[in-house]
Protein backbone atom coordinates (compact mmCIF):
# COMPACT_ATOMS: atom_id res chain seq x y z
CA UNK A 1 0.00 0.00 0.00
CA UNK A 2 1.54 2.79 -0.74
CA UNK A 3 -0.32 5.27 -2.44
CA UNK A 4 -4.02 7.33 -1.36
CA UNK A 5 -6.78 5.32 -3.06
CA UNK A 6 -9.11 8.18 -4.80
CA UNK A 7 -12.68 9.29 -3.94
CA UNK A 8 -15.44 9.95 -6.12
CA UNK A 9 -18.21 10.53 -4.00
CA UNK A 10 -19.23 10.00 -0.62
CA UNK A 11 -22.10 7.09 -1.44
CA UNK A 12 -19.02 4.35 -1.86
CA UNK A 13 -18.78 4.83 1.93
CA UNK A 14 -22.25 4.15 3.34
CA UNK A 15 -22.01 0.65 3.62
CA UNK A 16 -20.06 1.13 6.96
CA UNK A 17 -21.99 0.24 10.01
CA UNK A 18 -19.67 1.75 11.79
CA UNK A 19 -18.00 5.56 11.17
CA UNK A 20 -15.83 7.52 12.94
CA UNK A 21 -15.70 11.36 12.13
CA UNK A 22 -12.57 12.65 13.40
CA UNK A 23 -11.48 16.72 13.63
CA UNK A 24 -7.61 17.07 13.90
CA UNK A 25 -6.69 18.67 17.91
CA UNK A 26 -6.89 21.78 19.05
CA UNK A 27 -10.38 21.65 16.54
CA UNK A 28 -11.03 25.22 14.93
CA UNK A 29 -14.16 26.33 13.20
CA UNK A 30 -13.21 24.85 9.56
CA UNK A 31 -12.83 21.07 10.80
CA UNK A 32 -15.87 21.39 13.09
CA UNK A 33 -17.93 22.50 10.04
CA UNK A 34 -16.44 19.88 8.35
CA UNK A 35 -16.90 16.81 10.83
CA UNK A 36 -20.78 18.32 11.26
CA UNK A 37 -21.75 18.63 7.98
CA UNK A 38 -20.56 14.67 6.97
CA UNK A 39 -22.21 13.59 10.32
CA UNK A 40 -25.65 14.91 9.31
CA UNK A 41 -24.73 13.32 5.74
CA UNK A 42 -24.08 9.61 7.50
CA UNK A 43 -26.50 9.93 9.92
CA UNK A 44 -29.75 10.68 7.41
CA UNK A 45 -28.57 8.74 4.53
CA UNK A 46 -27.08 5.33 6.46
CA UNK A 47 -27.99 3.03 9.45
CA UNK A 48 -24.25 3.36 10.80
CA UNK A 49 -23.56 4.01 14.44
CA UNK A 50 -21.74 7.85 13.89
CA UNK A 51 -19.86 9.74 15.90
CA UNK A 52 -18.11 12.88 15.82
CA UNK A 53 -15.19 13.47 17.78
CA UNK A 54 -11.36 14.68 18.15
CA UNK A 55 -8.03 14.31 20.51
CA UNK A 56 -5.60 15.88 21.70
CA UNK A 57 -4.39 17.21 25.42
CA UNK A 58 -7.50 19.73 26.09
CA UNK A 59 -11.23 20.04 25.58
CA UNK A 60 -12.45 22.64 23.52
CA UNK A 61 -11.90 26.42 25.41
CA UNK A 62 -12.45 29.31 22.76
CA UNK A 63 -15.90 31.01 23.22
CA UNK A 64 -16.63 31.36 19.80
CA UNK A 65 -16.24 27.19 18.81
CA UNK A 66 -18.29 26.69 22.32
CA UNK A 67 -20.93 28.74 20.98
CA UNK A 68 -20.94 27.35 17.30
CA UNK A 69 -21.05 23.88 19.20
CA UNK A 70 -24.13 24.76 21.64
CA UNK A 71 -26.36 27.31 18.69
CA UNK A 72 -25.40 24.62 15.81
CA UNK A 73 -26.24 21.79 17.85
CA UNK A 74 -22.99 20.18 17.28
CA UNK A 75 -22.57 16.59 18.95
CA UNK A 76 -19.01 16.96 19.00
CA UNK A 77 -17.03 14.95 21.88
CA UNK A 78 -12.99 14.79 22.84
CA UNK A 79 -11.71 11.50 23.04
CA UNK A 80 -8.50 10.33 24.42
CA UNK A 81 -5.80 8.24 23.29
CA UNK A 82 -6.87 4.59 23.72
CA UNK A 83 -10.10 5.37 21.31
CA UNK A 84 -10.65 2.87 18.95
CA UNK A 85 -12.34 3.05 15.92
CA UNK A 86 -14.27 0.38 14.16
CA UNK A 87 -15.39 0.55 10.79
CA UNK A 88 -14.70 4.07 8.72
CA UNK A 89 -12.65 6.93 9.61
CA UNK A 90 -12.87 9.85 8.43
CA UNK A 91 -10.31 12.32 8.97
CA UNK A 92 -11.59 16.12 8.21
CA UNK A 93 -9.35 19.17 7.91
CA UNK A 94 -6.14 17.31 8.85
CA UNK A 95 -4.79 14.17 7.57
CA UNK A 96 -4.84 10.84 8.85
CA UNK A 97 -1.46 9.47 10.74
CA UNK A 98 -0.52 13.56 11.02
CA UNK A 99 1.04 14.96 14.41
CA UNK A 100 -2.03 17.14 14.71
CA UNK A 101 -4.45 14.44 14.87
CA UNK A 102 -5.54 11.50 17.44
CA UNK A 103 -3.39 8.16 16.10
CA UNK A 104 -6.47 5.43 16.23
CA UNK A 105 -6.91 2.43 14.13
CA UNK A 106 -10.07 1.35 11.83
CA UNK A 107 -10.62 -0.95 9.02
CA UNK A 108 -10.63 1.79 6.45
CA UNK A 109 -9.61 5.60 6.22
CA UNK A 110 -11.43 8.79 4.26
CA UNK A 111 -9.07 11.79 4.16
CA UNK A 112 -10.75 15.13 3.24
CA UNK A 113 -8.55 17.85 3.73
CA UNK A 114 -7.08 20.97 1.91
CA UNK A 115 -4.11 21.08 3.50
CA UNK A 116 -0.60 20.08 1.48
CA UNK A 117 -0.09 16.16 1.93
CA UNK A 118 1.95 15.95 5.27
CA UNK A 119 5.17 14.12 5.64
CA UNK A 120 3.55 12.05 8.27
CA UNK A 121 1.19 10.51 5.54
CA UNK A 122 3.75 10.15 2.68
CA UNK A 123 5.99 8.16 4.84
CA UNK A 124 2.92 6.10 7.06
CA UNK A 125 1.35 5.58 3.29
CA UNK A 126 4.69 3.33 2.49
CA UNK A 127 4.44 1.17 5.80
CA UNK A 128 0.64 0.95 6.82
CA UNK A 129 -1.49 -2.02 5.36
CA UNK A 130 -4.96 -0.09 5.75
CA UNK A 131 -7.53 1.24 2.70
CA UNK A 132 -6.67 4.88 3.25
CA UNK A 133 -9.21 6.96 0.52
CA UNK A 134 -7.95 10.69 0.22
CA UNK A 135 -9.58 13.91 -1.39
CA UNK A 136 -6.85 16.58 -0.75
CA UNK A 137 -7.28 19.76 -2.61
CA UNK A 138 -5.02 22.23 -0.90
CA UNK A 139 -6.46 25.55 -3.28
CA UNK A 140 -9.23 25.21 -1.27
CA UNK A 141 -9.62 28.27 1.02
CA UNK A 142 -11.79 25.55 3.88
CA UNK A 143 -12.04 21.81 3.96
CA UNK A 144 -15.86 23.13 4.44
CA UNK A 145 -16.06 23.56 0.62
CA UNK A 146 -14.63 20.31 0.08
CA UNK A 147 -17.27 18.71 1.70
CA UNK A 148 -20.01 20.85 0.86
CA UNK A 149 -19.13 19.23 -2.61
CA UNK A 150 -19.18 16.36 -1.86
CA UNK A 151 -22.76 16.90 -0.55
CA UNK A 152 -24.41 18.34 -3.50
CA UNK A 153 -22.83 15.76 -5.74
CA UNK A 154 -25.24 13.80 -3.23
CA UNK A 155 -28.05 16.15 -3.38
CA UNK A 156 -28.06 16.33 0.19
CA UNK A 157 -30.27 18.93 1.72
CA UNK A 158 -28.55 20.70 4.10
CA UNK A 159 -30.26 22.11 7.68
CA UNK A 160 -29.96 25.38 8.27
CA UNK A 161 -27.33 24.70 11.17
CA UNK A 162 -25.25 22.63 8.91
CA UNK A 163 -25.17 25.33 6.57
CA UNK A 164 -24.13 28.09 8.87
CA UNK A 165 -21.44 25.72 10.32
CA UNK A 166 -20.05 25.02 6.22
CA UNK A 167 -20.26 28.96 5.93
CA UNK A 168 -18.66 30.10 9.60
CA UNK A 169 -15.92 27.34 8.97
CA UNK A 170 -15.08 28.88 5.53
CA UNK A 171 -15.73 32.47 6.85
CA UNK A 172 -12.59 31.81 9.58
CA UNK A 173 -9.97 29.70 7.00
CA UNK A 174 -9.92 32.56 4.68
CA UNK A 175 -9.41 35.45 6.96
CA UNK A 176 -13.23 36.32 7.00
CA UNK A 177 -13.55 36.24 3.34
CA UNK A 178 -10.67 38.46 2.26
CA UNK A 179 -8.88 35.11 0.62
CA UNK A 180 -11.25 33.88 -1.25
CA UNK A 181 -9.60 33.01 -4.85
CA UNK A 182 -11.18 29.52 -5.39
CA UNK A 183 -14.82 29.40 -7.62
CA UNK A 184 -15.69 26.20 -5.06
CA UNK A 185 -15.08 28.96 -2.19
CA UNK A 186 -17.26 31.65 -3.45
CA UNK A 187 -19.71 29.42 -4.48
CA UNK A 188 -20.17 27.86 -1.24
CA UNK A 189 -20.22 31.43 -0.05
CA UNK A 190 -22.89 32.67 -2.56
CA UNK A 191 -25.19 29.28 -2.14
CA UNK A 192 -25.68 28.40 1.33
CA UNK A 193 -28.66 29.63 3.24
CA UNK A 194 -27.58 30.61 6.54
CA UNK A 195 -28.72 31.42 9.82
CA UNK A 196 -27.69 35.61 9.59
CA UNK A 197 -28.55 35.63 14.00
CA UNK A 198 -26.32 32.83 14.83
CA UNK A 199 -23.81 33.73 12.41
CA UNK A 200 -23.19 36.85 13.34
CA UNK A 201 -23.72 35.96 17.64
CA UNK A 202 -20.67 33.29 16.99
CA UNK A 203 -18.20 35.57 14.91
CA UNK A 204 -18.72 38.65 17.28
CA UNK A 205 -17.68 36.06 20.25
CA UNK A 206 -14.24 35.40 19.54
CA UNK A 207 -12.63 36.32 22.68
CA UNK A 208 -13.08 36.11 26.02
CA UNK A 209 -12.52 39.38 28.48
CA UNK A 210 -9.01 37.36 29.85
CA UNK A 211 -8.62 36.45 26.31
CA UNK A 212 -8.40 39.68 24.56
CA UNK A 213 -6.06 40.91 28.05
CA UNK A 214 -3.63 38.03 26.87
CA UNK A 215 -3.50 39.16 23.22
CA UNK A 216 -3.17 42.81 24.65
CA UNK A 217 -0.08 42.14 26.49
CA UNK A 218 1.33 39.65 24.06
CA UNK A 219 1.51 42.88 21.76
CA UNK A 220 3.56 44.68 23.96
CA UNK A 221 6.43 41.77 23.77
CA UNK A 222 6.91 42.14 20.27
CA UNK A 223 10.14 41.56 18.40
CA UNK A 224 11.41 42.63 15.15
CA UNK A 225 14.33 40.34 13.68
CA UNK A 226 14.98 41.64 10.02
CA UNK A 227 11.37 41.37 8.31
CA UNK A 228 10.37 38.97 10.98
CA UNK A 229 7.73 40.16 13.84
CA UNK A 230 7.46 37.65 16.52
CA UNK A 231 5.70 37.46 19.63
CA UNK A 232 5.71 34.85 22.74
CA UNK A 233 2.29 34.65 23.79
CA UNK A 234 1.34 33.56 27.63
CA UNK A 235 -0.05 29.90 27.72
CA UNK A 236 -3.35 30.19 25.59
CA UNK A 237 -5.64 28.30 23.40
CA UNK A 238 -3.33 27.77 20.02
CA UNK A 239 -6.00 29.06 18.36
CA UNK A 240 -5.92 32.37 19.93
CA UNK A 241 -2.00 32.19 18.04
CA UNK A 242 -3.33 32.76 14.99
CA UNK A 243 -5.74 35.61 15.82
CA UNK A 244 -2.52 37.46 17.20
CA UNK A 245 -0.08 36.25 14.18
CA UNK A 246 -3.42 37.85 11.81
CA UNK A 247 -3.18 41.30 12.93
CA UNK A 248 1.06 40.71 13.42
CA UNK A 249 1.12 40.15 10.03
CA UNK A 250 -0.74 43.21 9.31
CA UNK A 251 2.50 45.77 10.78
CA UNK A 252 4.33 47.33 8.00
CA UNK A 253 7.85 46.34 6.80
CA UNK A 254 6.74 42.62 8.18
CA UNK A 255 6.59 39.93 5.62
CA UNK A 256 6.69 37.37 8.01
CA UNK A 257 5.20 37.22 11.64
CA UNK A 258 5.04 34.19 13.92
CA UNK A 259 3.81 34.37 17.28
CA UNK A 260 3.88 31.08 20.43
CA UNK A 261 3.14 30.00 22.95
CA UNK A 262 4.96 27.19 25.65
CA UNK A 263 2.38 24.63 26.19
CA UNK A 264 2.63 22.87 29.58
CA UNK A 265 0.25 20.54 29.13
CA UNK A 266 -1.42 20.25 32.55
CA UNK A 267 -3.62 17.77 32.48
CA UNK A 268 -3.19 15.03 30.42
CA UNK A 269 0.05 13.63 30.16
CA UNK A 270 1.18 15.16 26.91
CA UNK A 271 5.09 16.32 26.85
CA UNK A 272 5.62 19.97 26.79
CA UNK A 273 5.81 21.94 23.83
CA UNK A 274 6.01 24.86 21.37
CA UNK A 275 3.14 26.04 19.36
CA UNK A 276 3.17 28.36 16.97
CA UNK A 277 1.75 30.27 13.84
CA UNK A 278 3.31 31.55 10.94
CA UNK A 279 1.46 34.17 9.09
CA UNK A 280 3.64 35.68 5.22
CA UNK A 281 2.78 38.00 3.14
CA UNK A 282 5.39 37.46 0.37
CA UNK A 283 4.82 35.67 -2.43
CA UNK A 284 8.81 33.92 -1.93
CA UNK A 285 8.56 32.90 1.63
CA UNK A 286 5.56 30.55 1.95
CA UNK A 287 4.09 30.38 5.29
CA UNK A 288 4.12 26.02 5.43
CA UNK A 289 7.89 25.99 4.25
CA UNK A 290 9.10 27.81 7.60
CA UNK A 291 6.64 26.12 9.54
CA UNK A 292 8.14 23.08 8.61
CA UNK A 293 12.01 24.05 8.70
CA UNK A 294 10.90 25.10 12.39
CA UNK A 295 10.37 21.12 13.12
CA UNK A 296 13.31 19.61 11.21
CA UNK A 297 16.60 21.52 11.83
CA UNK A 298 19.96 20.18 10.69
CA UNK A 299 22.37 18.25 12.94
CA UNK A 300 26.02 18.73 13.00
CA UNK A 301 26.11 16.04 10.03
CA UNK A 302 23.65 17.69 8.10
CA UNK A 303 21.05 15.30 8.59
CA UNK A 304 17.67 16.66 9.09
CA UNK A 305 15.95 16.00 12.15
CA UNK A 306 12.63 15.96 13.51
CA UNK A 307 11.26 18.10 16.41
CA UNK A 308 7.62 17.90 15.72
CA UNK A 309 5.35 18.71 13.48
CA UNK A 310 4.07 21.35 11.04
CA UNK A 311 1.83 22.28 8.22
CA UNK A 312 -0.53 24.87 6.16
CA UNK A 313 -0.48 27.07 3.14
CA UNK A 314 1.52 29.53 1.77
CA UNK A 315 0.34 32.09 3.51
CA UNK A 316 -0.70 30.54 6.73
CA UNK A 317 0.54 27.88 9.17
CA UNK A 318 1.48 26.47 12.25
CA UNK A 319 3.29 23.67 14.13
CA UNK A 320 4.80 22.36 17.40
CA UNK A 321 7.87 21.81 18.58
CA UNK A 322 8.91 19.07 21.37
CA UNK A 323 10.18 20.64 24.19
CA UNK A 324 12.44 17.75 25.31
CA UNK A 325 13.39 16.94 21.93
CA UNK A 326 14.46 21.26 21.12
CA UNK A 327 16.48 20.93 24.34
CA UNK A 328 18.16 17.80 23.35
CA UNK A 329 18.75 18.70 19.96
CA UNK A 330 20.18 22.31 21.70
CA UNK A 331 22.72 20.69 23.92
CA UNK A 332 24.05 18.01 20.68
CA UNK A 333 24.01 21.10 18.46
CA UNK A 334 25.92 23.08 21.49
CA UNK A 335 23.32 25.66 20.99
CA UNK A 336 23.73 27.57 24.60
CA UNK A 337 20.61 29.37 24.09
CA UNK A 338 18.62 26.80 24.25
CA UNK A 339 15.26 29.33 23.56
CA UNK A 340 12.88 29.33 21.43
CA UNK A 341 13.08 33.14 20.09
CA UNK A 342 16.70 32.71 19.08
CA UNK A 343 16.39 29.59 17.34
CA UNK A 344 13.61 31.69 15.47
CA UNK A 345 15.65 33.96 14.30
CA UNK A 346 18.84 32.07 13.61
CA UNK A 347 16.15 29.64 11.92
CA UNK A 348 14.82 32.32 9.78
CA UNK A 349 18.39 33.48 8.28
CA UNK A 350 19.19 30.38 7.53
CA UNK A 351 16.19 29.73 5.52
CA UNK A 352 16.64 33.23 3.81
CA UNK A 353 20.25 32.30 3.01
CA UNK A 354 19.31 29.34 1.25
CA UNK A 355 16.13 31.25 -1.22
CA UNK A 356 15.84 32.83 -3.91
CA UNK A 357 13.84 36.00 -3.64
CA UNK A 358 11.80 37.14 -6.80
CA UNK A 359 11.68 40.53 -6.68
CA UNK A 360 9.31 40.59 -10.22
CA UNK A 361 8.45 38.85 -13.04
CA UNK A 362 11.66 39.85 -14.52
CA UNK A 363 14.22 39.90 -11.75
CA UNK A 364 15.29 37.82 -9.07
CA UNK A 365 18.33 38.26 -6.09
CA UNK A 366 20.04 35.33 -5.02
CA UNK A 367 20.12 35.96 -1.23
CA UNK A 368 23.40 33.70 -0.97
CA UNK A 369 25.47 36.08 -3.46
CA UNK A 370 22.89 39.49 -3.05
CA UNK A 371 23.33 39.19 -6.55
CA UNK A 372 20.39 40.32 -8.93
CA UNK A 373 19.68 38.38 -11.80
CA UNK A 374 17.41 38.25 -14.54
CA UNK A 375 15.06 35.54 -15.04
CA UNK A 376 14.53 35.98 -18.95
CA UNK A 377 16.95 34.01 -21.13
MN1 LIG B 1 -9.17 24.34 7.41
Amino acid sequence: MNELLSVNSLAEFTHHKNITILCHNFPDADTIASGYALYSYFTLRTNAKVKLIYGGISPISKTNLQLMIKLLHIPIEHVTQDYNAQGLLVSVDCQYLSGNVLDITADEVLIIDHHRISRELKEGLASIDLPIYGLIKDNYGSCATLVYELLQKEHFNLSKYVSTALYYGLFMDTNEFSELRERADIQMRDELAIDDAIFTLIRNSNLTKEELIIVGSAFKELKIHETMAYIEAQECDPNMLGLMADILIMVENVSVAVVYTCLQSPSLSVDKCYKYSVRTCVRNIAAHDFAEKLVSPKDTNGKLINLGYAGGHRSKAGGSLDYQSFNLWCTNELKPYRSFSNYLCESFDEFLANKVIDLSDDFIIDKATGKVKSKIK
